[in-house]
């Protein structure tokens, strides 16, 4: 008799943070590891904890969302870790409670690999937490974990979270045919609909997918772990990402898409702007958004022309900084000339202020709150809304070592301390009260007809 196919639980850990928003968030990585594993012929579980609409098994949980699919996640306060003691905030596990993710793997059959994600650098206590209660109840089931954390601080996520293997960077051949030694090598699913697209039948509702057309970034920011993650820029090829973004459409009845690249409109030419123009041949209504921020400088007529009539909605533009000295440091990616050549070319194409919205970096090292403020004039001048990310240091980028020079907090000792929110570089020039007096001059400066920025905690250029 013929064996049943080996059993691979994906494990999407919680989120422990001050604020966090469900901005077109899903383990993208982790759901396309589920999708080859599925292919391959594995039998494939998933438990994103994060997701509480999806995977609460006691009380419901019904977000209130936008019309685009964004909405808030479920959180309950939790204690804060010592180190973040003094930090006026509410700190909050979001997602399912233990008792629903413990609920979770009583009813699983015992898996053969379990492969654990990872986000956020300052996110490592949902991963440890899920780890622990993995191991309890599946104490003989190997635990992988990878994904961002991992790959920045391996060492870290070693001695803090104990899986049997810490995997880094993306996921290859080689990986799979390690699975394959592992625990044995099923016979591959013969081709369906799902081939080829991540693991999305893992929830039951959707209300947005991700798609990313590329992977890595040529560019070499200095806050930046892009090239860290993917040290290769590489590019999808179109059919194959039209292919996936129509499959998924018809399949999961899904009209909102965020791209999740990191250089959506480099080479747009043999891109972007091909991939759009064999969409909007299929005439459907379809939603996308740039949660992740865009070159300003490729944005050209052609293309803005194209982004609005493919439908594209939640336009993130990367500017960053306007002061030429902090630009350089970014890569010099872009200039102000360029920014107003952009937003003629947007607005031209019949985009409105309401979907624009311009990220700012806050609290890099040695940044002036005059800096800041300077940046923000010359956004709201434009009659566009910026939205501010406070800067995370993060391990092994250039930014690094004057990252931790400057902070009061142990940055590399503890990741807990990368977190936005506590402005670790911010010094005493860009501090909560700074920036509340920033944001408030935003709301006060922005044309009335723009929206209120509800996200500012937690949009990001990244
Ligand atoms: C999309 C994105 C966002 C989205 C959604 C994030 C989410 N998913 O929840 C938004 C726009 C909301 C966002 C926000 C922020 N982000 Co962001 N974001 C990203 C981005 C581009 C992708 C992250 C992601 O989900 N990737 C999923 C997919 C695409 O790949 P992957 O996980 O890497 O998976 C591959 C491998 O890792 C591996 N793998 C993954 N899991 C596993 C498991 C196993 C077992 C194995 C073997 C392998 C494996 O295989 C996969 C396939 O090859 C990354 C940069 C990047 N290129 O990764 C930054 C990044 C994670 N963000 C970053 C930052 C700084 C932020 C913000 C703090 C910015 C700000 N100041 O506002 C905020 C924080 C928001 C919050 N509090 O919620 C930093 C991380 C900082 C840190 N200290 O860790 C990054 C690295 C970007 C950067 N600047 O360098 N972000
Ligand atoms: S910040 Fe953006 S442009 Fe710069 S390296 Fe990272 S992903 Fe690329």
């Amino acid at each position: 008799m013929k064996q049943s196919s080996p059993h691979v639980l994906l494990v999407n850990p919680w989120i422990y943070d001050f604020a966090a928003f469900n901005l077109w968030s899903r383990p993208l990585g982790l759901l396309e590891i589920g999708g080859i594993l599925r292919d391959a012929g594995y039998k494939v579980s998933l438990i994103d904890c994060v997701d509480a609409e999806n995977f609460s098994m006691t009380t419901p949980y019904r977000p209130k969302l936008s019309r685009f699919g964004t909405g808030k996640l479920k959180r309950t306060p939790v204690e804060k870790p010592g180190i973040l003691a003094k930090i006026p905030r509410r700190y909050c596990r979001y997602g399912i409670t233990p008792e629903d993710f413990q609920e979770h793997l009583s009813s699983l059959p015992r898996p053969d690999l379990i492969l654990v994600s990872s986000i956020m650098t300052y996110w490592y206590l949902g991963v440890r937490e899920s780890i622990e209660l993995l191991r309890k109840q599946f104490p003989h089931t190997p635990i992988y974990l990878g994904g961002n954390y991992a790959s920045l601080i391996p060492g870290h996520a070693v001695t803090a979270c104990s899986p049997d293997r810490v995997i880094t960077g993306p996921f290859t051949r080689h990986h799979l045919e390690d699975i394959f030694k592992v625990i044995g090598r099923p016979d591959p699913l013969p081709p369906s609909e799902l081939t080829g697209i991540p693991f999305w039948e893992g929830y039951s509702i959707h209300h947005f997918l991700c798609i990313r057309s590329s992977l890595g970034c040529p560019f070499h920011c200095q806050y930046c772990a892009s090239n860290l993650l993917h040290p290769d820029f590489v590019e999808h090829p179109v059919q194959d990402v039209a292919d996936e973004i129509l499959r998924e459409h018809r399949l999961f009845g899904v009209r909102d898409f965020a791209f999740y690249d990191d250089a959506l409109l480099m080479n747009a030419h043999t891109r972007l702007v091909p991939l759009l123009k064999q969409l909007l041949k299929h005439n459907l209504s379809l939603r996308f958004h740039t949660p992740n921020g865009i070159h300003i400088r490729f944005i050209t007529r052609e293309i803005a022309c194209l982004m609005q009539e493919t439908g594209f909605h939640s336009l993130r533009l990367s500017l960053e900084a306007t002061q030429p000295a902090w630009q350089a440091r970014f890569g010099s990616k872009t200039t102000l000339k360029e920014f107003d050549h952009a937003l003629d070319c947007l607005f031209e194409a019949g985009f409105t202020d309401k979907e624009i919205k311009v990220y700012l970096l806050v609290g890099l090292p040695g940044q002036t709150l005059h800096e800041v403020e300077q940046s923000i004039r010359e956004v709201l001048k434009r009659g566009v809304r910026p939205s501010l990310a406070e800067y995370s240091p993060i391990p092994g980028t250039a930014l690094w070592e004057e990252a931790c020079r400057v902070s009061p907090y142990p940055l590399e000792e503890e990741p807990l301390t990368h977190n936005n929110t506590l402005l670790p570089c911010g010094g005493n020039e860009i501090t909560k009260a700074s920036l509340d007096r920033l944001k408030h001059l935003m709301t006060e400066e922005v044309p009335s007809n723009s929206p209120k920025n509800g996200a500012m905690e937690t949009e990001s250029p990244s």
